[in-house]
């Protein structure tokens, strides 16, 4: 008995995922009394056509083991220094997967940190998308950068990469109503998380608050702002020399900053 594959049921019957099992259950002719309605016609056992042309198609569609792939898509092609990213991961099941997919962080650079929500995903029928929030460091080497990301079901690791040219650029946005608080925490990041920068980076204050500031440098790293900065103007300098440098806005005495510069590795 090896008629399998080739024509037991003229009906169409996928012998790839649904049918299977019970291709030896038919063969026998008289007790069925409603035929399939193209009526698989003679039991006669028809020799089973040229097997020898047909050869190894049958054997292959072994059912196919549950699979899944993931992709990403980041929110912008660039990135400024110090900023978050989003990146969003979708997870497409085939062959019928279902289960958990745990997500994480691959190959990140130095300083880059990925936060997962979820962390995991319990894939289904259908397509899942999870979002990572990429934290760029503020000394992270810039140029194009390719963030790796996988999820993992077992032995299934599947990998998704994305690229952001990253810019050397360090944006503080001074917060509306800091000149009241009036708190060393007005430029943001310091004193507590000091950012460490690379010389030859540009850094931008842009002013969100509805009064005048004045970036006062009060050291030769970089140019003391000679105007006032307007709500919604900004200031620019480049930090050229390393070491540790604080500053403070020139209206207000009490809004400090600062930040540490070093030289970049060299590539
Ligand atoms: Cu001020």
């Amino acid at each position: 008995m090896v008629f399998m594959a080739s024509c037991v049921d003229g009906t169409v019957v996928d012998e790839g995922g649904t049918g299977g099992p019970s291709p030896s259950a038919n063969p026998d002719p008289t007790p069925t009394p409603t035929p399939s309605p193209s009526g698989n016609p003679d039991p006669t056992p028809t020799p089973t056509p040229s097997p020898s042309v047909t050869p190894s198609p049958s054997p292959s569609p072994s059912p196919a083991a549950g699979d899944f792939a993931v992709t990403a898509a980041i929110d912008s092609a660039t990135s400024n220094l110090g900023e978050k990213r989003t990146v969003t991961l979708t997870i497409t099941p085939s062959n019928g997967f279902t289960g958990m997919v745990a997500l994480q962080g691959m190959t990140m650079p130095t300083g880059f940190t990925a936060t997962f929500n979820p962390s995991t995903v319990t894939v289904g029928a259908a397509a899942v998308t999870a979002t990572a929030t990429v934290q760029v460091p503020t000394d992270a080497r810039v140029g194009a950068t390719t963030l790796s990301f996988g999820g993992s079901n077992g032995a299934l690791v599947k990998t998704a990469t994305v690229s952001v040219d990253v810019k050397p650029e360090l944006v503080i946005r001074i917060a509306r109503g800091v000149a009241i608080t009036n708190n060393n925490q007005a430029f943001g990041l310091n004193p507590t998380n000091v950012p460490l920068l690379a010389t030859g980076t540009k850094v931008t204050w842009i002013n969100d608050d509805m009064i005048d500031h004045r970036i006062h440098s009060g050291v030769s790293a970089f140019p003391h702002q000679p105007n006032n900065l307007a709500p919604g103007a900004s200031y620019s300098v480049t930090i050229t020399q390393a070491g540790t440098f604080s500053y403070n806005c020139h209206i207000h005495a009490g809004m400090k900053g600062s930040f540490k510069v070093a030289v970049p590795p060299t590539p």
